[in-house]
């Protein structure tokens, strides 16, 4: 199968089958889908080969129809599309909005030193994306940004580790009003974490925000260093945040996990990673999803994977 794919990929773009994981030709990680138009996209990191840190230079784009057959369209964006970045093209995630893409990132800037928050555009949901600024959107040197637009049409900007912030994004997608807000980590809001007094609630990083029946949700890896996925949920884009428990209990063989939520087709898919692949683990990891129903109550079952 692995080197049928490798071939495969050769040839941009090509067509993979979906077990999991999803993508066996590259390491993958940071899932984070969009649906747009009868198609989910699924945008992800590379892990190089070999990597024995978090070491990643591109970000990824398959897609497909169907959930079984994907489409590879290589790497539409890279550390060389943003002049000011330097290092760490980490988890990402794009939204569509004024027939355009949207694709907000964390990486190294090489000016400051920090983790800054990037964003690209497109015309087209796999590229080619140019940075929209020439520099970072914002910048605490805090990562893993989620875009969520709301019903009517604010669109907010939520990132973090160790901290969660969010931002209300202009309408232009690519500025903001106001400073950026930091919310606060309650237990009641995500959890309880023990052993570790700096850090008392589950909340690591990977936030991931949608709505659902009225009710906004937000997930994210929790606790630290072996992720699980837990999730929170809110009357408001701004809050009050409730826990609400475990999703995904553990992170497999990566000692990371990283969530994405999409509904398509008339079906609900989680998104995450894990380290499956040969050679796999937690700087070699591999995104993989599982097809899901809510509850009756519209709480999120616990879902295991289904490679590890
Ligand atoms: O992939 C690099 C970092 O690892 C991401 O930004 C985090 O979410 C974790 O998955």
């Amino acid at each position: 199968m692995i080197s049928l794919l490798c071939f495969l990929t050769l040839f941009q773009p090509s067509v993979a089958h979906a077990d999991n994981p999803l993508v066996q030709t590259v390491y993958t990680a940071d899932p984070a889908p969009l649906v747009h138009n009868g198609r989910v996209y699924l945008y992800t990191g590379h892990d190089e080969d070999g990597s024995t840190w978090f070491t990643m230079k591109e970000w990824r784009v398959y897609s497909s129809s169907d959930m079984t057959n994907w489409t590879d369209h290589g790497s539409p964006m890279s550390l060389a599309t943003f002049s000011w970045a330097s290092a760490d093209a980490w988890a990402g995630q794009v939204v569509a909005r004024n027939g355009k893409f949207y694709w907000y990132a964390p990486m190294k800037n090489r000016s400051t030193g920090r983790m800054a928050i990037g964003v690209a555009v497109a015309d087209s949901p796999t590229g080619p994306f140019r940075d929209a600024l020439g520099r970072p959107l914002v910048e605490n040197g805090e990562i893993d940004p989620t875009v969520f637009v709301d019903d009517d049409g604010q669109a907010y900007l939520y990132w973090g580790n160790p901290n969660l912030w969010y931002v209300r994004l202009n309408a232009d997608m690519t500025s903001y009003a106001g400073a950026p807000t930091r919310i606060p980590l309650t237990t009641q809001g995500f959890g309880t974490r023990t052993g570790n007094t700096e850090r008392p609630t589950l909340y690591e990083e990977g936030p991931w925000v949608y709505k659902r029946n009225g009710l906004y949700h937000l997930v994210f890896a929790a606790a630290c260093c072996s992720e699980f996925i837990g999730y929170s949920t809110a009357p408001g884009p701004t809050g009050p945040w409730t826990y609400r428990g475990t999703i995904m209990p553990t992170q497999g063989s990566s000692f990371t996990n990283h969530p994405g939520i999409v509904d398509f087709a008339g079906n609900s898919y989680f998104f995450y990673h894990n380290g499956a692949l040969p050679g796999g683990g937690g700087f070699t990891r591999s995104v993989a999803v599982e097809k899901f129903a809510y509850r009756a109550d519209g709480t999120i079952p616990t879902i295991n994977m289904t490679s590890a």
